[in-house]
């Protein structure tokens, strides 16, 4: 009798003990996040950088993993589950929060940044931080912007200088309106589809092409199944890194800092790596496609044909917006 009670009390004691060990091992407070782009994407490595730093200085008492590829579903089932707090983190391109913050769409009027650094100074002053604030509306908080990028055209079926070259094309845009209406405008064929379906939507000839940052072309290993590509820089797609709001409320004060804190670390972190990975994947993805340089000339045609759209959506999105949206640019423009 007595034999067992101590074995019966020192097993208890073992869970107990064993639980508590594991607890501390996996971190007080579990954070899971996840992306679309594979482990070799900026983005990816730019969570790294941002789980170390959480993990660092929460003193373990928060431990991240992260899952890429669409493991845990596309854009718009993660920020689902962020909704309902089944899932803490992810990281979408604005193009596809939009659907849930209607003002988002401000961002995917095309040709509207002039280049990364005023979408910098527009993201990070008082239009940007008014647009990841409205994000607590739909249950998510908005941390900061990171960034995907300038995209930019691929297909499979012909060289593209002029939007007479796009006419008839099929192209895969983002679940987002104004993305489906500017390539209308251009005379393609847009079909929106999650990011995930995007390679074998190319490969089996659904779609003759996409739209994304050179980084995303080459290491998703777009240029197999897509023969042509066009520096076209139509829109630039910032990214948001967002935290389900029902965790973010459980979690005490010093450590929302912790997260809030890295989370604008890594935003310089991941816009200075984007930019490099860019760059030097356009080198290499010269060597595996035939890559179209636009003149400023020929961009120019592309911008004027897409212009409509601005009227189009303008109450849509919201005339004061816009309106603030540009003075911001140019008083960035006028400061350089
Ligand atoms: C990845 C997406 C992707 C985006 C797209 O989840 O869907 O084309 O550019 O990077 O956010």
């Amino acid at each position: 009798m007595r034999n067992r009670f101590y074995i019966i009390t020192s097993l208890a004691l073992l869970l107990v003990f064993g639980l508590s060990a594991l607890g501390m091992a996996k971190g007080e407070y579990h954070i899971n996040i996840g992306i679309g782009l594979n482990d070799k994407s900026a983005q990816y490595k730019s969570l790294v950088y941002f789980k170390e730093l959480v993990e660092k200085n929460s003193d373990g008492r928060i431990k991240i993993d992260i899952y890429h590829s669409s493991q845990l579903g596309d854009d718009r089932e993660m920020m689902e589950a962020l909704q309902l707090g089944v899932q803490e983190m992810t990281c979408p391109s604005t193009a596809p929060i939009a659907p849930f913050v209607n003002e988002f769409k401000v961002f995917d009027l095309p040709f509207l940044f002039p280049s990364n650094e005023a979408a910098d100074y527009v993201l990070d002053g008082p239009v940007g931080q008014k647009l990841l604030d409205k994000l607590a509306d739909i249950g998510i908080i908005g941390l900061a912007y990171w960034e995907n990028g300038y995209r930019h055209l691929t297909n499979s079926v012909r060289p593209v200088q002029s939007p007479e070259d796009v006419k008839g094309l099929k192209i895969r845009t983002m679940e987002n309106p104004i993305h489906l209406a500017a390539w209308r405008e251009l005379g393609a064929n847009p079909t929106p589809m999650a990011f995930g379906e995007v390679f074998s939507a190319m490969q089996q000839g659904v779609v003759d092409g996409q739209e994304n940052p050179w980084g995303t072309i080459y290491l998703q290993n777009f240029y197999e199944v897509q023969k042509y590509a066009t520096d076209t820089g139509h829109v630039y797609s910032p990214f948001v890194l967002m935290i389900s709001k029902k965790f973010w409320d459980k979690l005490p004060s010093d450590l929302q800092k912790v997260i809030k804190d890295a989370a604008i670390k890594s935003k310089y972190y991941n816009r200075k790596l984007n930019r490099e990975m860019n760059a030097e994947y356009l080198e290499k993805l010269k060597t595996k496609m035939h890559v179209t340089i636009l003149t400023p000339e020929q961009r120019a045609e592309f911008k004027k044909a897409v212009q409509p759209v601005y009227e189009k959506f303008a109450d849509e999105i919201g005339r004061d917006l816009i309106k603030e949206v540009q003075q911001q640019i140019e008083e960035f423009q006028s400061k350089k």
